[in-house]
């Protein structure tokens, strides 16, 4: 595996990728053009000038995440076919500048739902937590500002919160009549168009799992464990229609099995890119985000880290999200310490478990 982590960008993350490159044993960057509007086509330039800063200090730009999908493609509507286009000609664009792996994800709507951004822990530190009570609690058109309350936080990844503020209420009223099953067709359309071009362009495709994966607010979701994992690789049975295979996400129901799921998938060449972390389950779809080591939250690292070391894995990894920990601010879930103490942890196992392997 090669270590990476998630940088927001020059003038854009508090966290410089000199900060990044002192992290031991890291060795890439998982990144975006956060400035672009979701459906236009990312320029050449920009990518380029966005991987040259990087390899500047010593790291390789492994994997974009991610390239969003615009919710026409999601919910089926004509204009889908323009979105398309651009879509595949951002892949154009990325495999040109050599990027070959990318991460998105199928998600109406909105990316990542939490209850609170801060949580204090008992140890002082704050983390993401869901509680499905508070959850339904909130009306969705507001509810970044429930989520972030009276705390100053900067704009979330994958929310677009500026885009999509005057849009929510006419979005949920187009995705009314869009159920799983309808979810599913828009999301087969989308793939027999890209994967193709994908596989010429030699870039992998790597979905990324629903978070939490079950459907919230009435909007569908449909990437939520082994069978949804496996009934969407059968859509376009092709090496390019891959995973992310993130044990937050899919860890956020205690019924995912994943060290089986990443040897099922692993032997398949479907696993193009790993999110770890860990979540502490304390009740019914009440969870908040955990220190990735084991003794600390409900996911055996170990074995989850062991399952990659079974499947020879060699693509790139990424702690994922972290605590606010020794007085940081800044993103939530993406503060410097928390996520190099886990990057560490997790190359740590990986040496320990590969030198000891028979
Ligand atoms: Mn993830």
């Amino acid at each position: 595996m090669k270590m990476t982590f998630r940088w927001f960008g020059e003038g854009n993350d508090p966290i410089s990728l000199q900060d990044i490159k002192q992290i031991p044993g890291m060795k890439g960057i998982v990144t975006s053009l956060h400035h672009t509007t979701v459906g236009e086509v990312w320029k050449y330039d920009e990518i380029i000038a966005v991987k040259n800063n990087v390899e500047k200090h010593g790291l390789d730009l492994d994997v974009i995440e991610s390239v969003n999908i615009h919710e026409d493609i999601k919910l089926g509507v004509p204009s889908r076919d323009m979105y398309i286009d651009n879509y595949i000609k951002t892949l154009e664009q990325l495999s040109r500048a050599g990027i070959k792996t990318v991460c998105y994800n199928f998600m109406p709507v909105f990316d990542w739902t939490r209850s609170d951004l801060a949580k204090k822990l008992q140890d002082g530190s704050t983390a993401l937590s869901y509680d499905e009570k508070a959850v339904l609690k909130m009306n969705p058109v507001n509810m970044f500002e429930n989520i972030a309350g009276d705390k100053d936080i900067p704009e979330l990844p994958g929310w677009e919160v500026s885009r999509l503020k005057d849009k929510l209420k006419p979005l949920f009223e187009q995705y009314s009549d869009i159920d799983n099953e309808k979810l599913w067709k828009n999301l087969e359309y989308f793939l027999k168009a890209v994967i193709p071009a994908a596989e010429k362009l030699d870039v992998k495709m790597a979905i990324h799992p629903d978070d939490p994966p079950w459907n919230i607010f009435g909007l569908p979701r449909i990437i939520t464990g082994f069978d949804n994992l496996n009934r969407m690789m059968k859509l376009v049975d092709n090496p390019y229609n891959g995973i992310t295979l993130c044990t937050g996400s899919l860890g956020a129901n205690p019924q995912n099995d994943l060290p089986a799921a990443i040897r099922h998938f692993g032997k398949m060449g479907r696993i193009h890119f790993a999110h770890v972390r860990n979540v502490k389950h304390t009740g019914e779809r009440v969870f908040h985000e955990a220190p990735h080591i084991t003794s600390e939250g409900s996911i055996d690292i170990y074995e989850v880290i062991k399952a990659f070391s079974d499947i020879s894995y060699a693509g790139p990894i990424r702690p994922d999200h972290g605590r606010m920990i020794w007085g940081e601010t800044g993103r939530p879930g993406y503060g410097l310490y928390d996520r190099a103490l886990g990057s560490t942890y997790l190359n740590g196992l990986w040496e320990g478990i590969t030198k000891t392997k028979c």
